[in-house]
């Protein structure tokens, strides 16, 4: 299963269009790809490089709580989102500290100023977890996925669950070719610090198996879709649990598939190595609904991969 992705890995490298993008970093990318994981056989975490399961599960926890404050993700000492709420925090009147324009780039070519950073970085993320004002106005990311998916803003200004709208119907009416989830809403798209790039979910019932299908508008092949294909398989996992159901396809569609030309080196590593057996996922029984899961009811079980591949993110 596992192949599918490195076949993605290895088209781009070999054909990718070469491509400037919004981060000023380059990339090779391609247009339309769809990749199909048979749940049933076991759980897509990749095994060619060591993904962190445990940062994946609390993104997803803190998803499916609607919570948009990345302190949730600091208690569970997941920094995957820091970048993004740092970069709110340094362009406001409220930051007086070093010039951090362009950190993201910067850090990666000066190391005097990324020691710079580092220590500004660590400074936010403590002040987040300790100062409650600090934290409402600085730890939120604003109408990200948690927002879309539990309190989507309606213009009369009512709230929709998307989730568990959409959980209720497959119960409800598993036939229904409407078993969607959207978080794609032009009207917030220009204020947003990264307009969601899971545009749209879509789940379907056949043979009392659930699968799933995500729209990704944008993917990061090196960094995030790894992230992405758990993710969506583990939400898949835990909505077929509180439904009953058994699991079936994770089907996952990507608009622009690209490579950042910095994680050229170590998708060619990645390439490089044998595939391993997937490992298997333990969801505790005695829960049955998604929204009362907490990270021990979630055990991942035969996972042996290969040495993690360090590469920077594109901020
Ligand atoms: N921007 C870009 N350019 N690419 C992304 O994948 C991305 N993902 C976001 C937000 N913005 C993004 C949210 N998800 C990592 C993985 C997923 C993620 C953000 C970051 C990441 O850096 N993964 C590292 C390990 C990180 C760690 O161990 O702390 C990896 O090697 O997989
Ligand atoms: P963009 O908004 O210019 O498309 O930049 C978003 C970048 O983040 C792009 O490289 C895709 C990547 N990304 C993922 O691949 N997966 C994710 O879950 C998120 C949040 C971002």
């Amino acid at each position: 299963m596992e192949q599918v992705y490195l076949d993605l890995g290895r088209h781009i490298l070999a054909e990718g269009h070469e491509k400037s993008d919004r981060t000023g970093t380059g990339t090779k990318s391609i247009f339309g790809y769809q990749m199909r994981f048979d749940l049933q056989k076991g759980f897509p975490l990749l095994t060619t490089k060591r993904v962190p399961f445990s940062l994946i599960k609390s993104e997803l926890l803190w998803f499916i709580k609607g919570d948009t404050n990345i302190r949730y993700l600091l208690e569970h000492n997941n920094h995957i989102w820091d970048e993004w709420a740092f970069e709110r925090y340094v362009n406001s009147e409220d930051y007086v500290g070093p010039d951090m324009t362009d950190f993201g780039r910067r850090a990666l070519v000066d190391e005097a100023f990324n020691e710079q950073y580092q220590k500004e970085s660590q400074a936010f993320c403590q002040k987040i977890i300790e100062d409650d004002d600090f934290c409402e106005k600085y730890g939120e990311l604003g109408n990200i996925y948690g927002a879309q998916w539990r309190h989507w803003q309606t213009s009369t200004g009512e709230t929709i669950d998307q989730l568990s709208q959409v959980i209720e119907m497959i119960k409800q009416n598993p036939d229904s070719r409407r078993l969607i989830v959207s978080t794609w809403n032009p009207e917030d798209v220009p204020n947003m610090a990264l307009p969601p790039c899971h545009t749209m979910f879509q789940f379907y019932v056949s043979e009392g198996k659930l699968s799933c299908q995500l729209y990704q508008r944008s993917g990061d092949v090196f960094l995030g879709i790894p992230f992405n294909i758990a993710s969506y398989s583990l939400l898949t996992h835990l909505v077929a649990h509180e439904t009953g159901l058994e699991v079936g396809d994770f089907v996952h569609t990507i608009g622009d598939a690209h490579l950042y030309s910095n994680h050229y080196d170590q998708m060619a590593l990645q390439l490089s190595r044998e595939v391993r057996e997937l490992p298997t996922l333990v969801l505790n029984d005695k829960k049955k609904s998604l929204f009362d899961f907490e990270m021990e009811d979630i055990v991942l079980e035969n996972y042996h991969p290969h040495p993690a591949i360090k590469a920077p993110v594109a901020v």
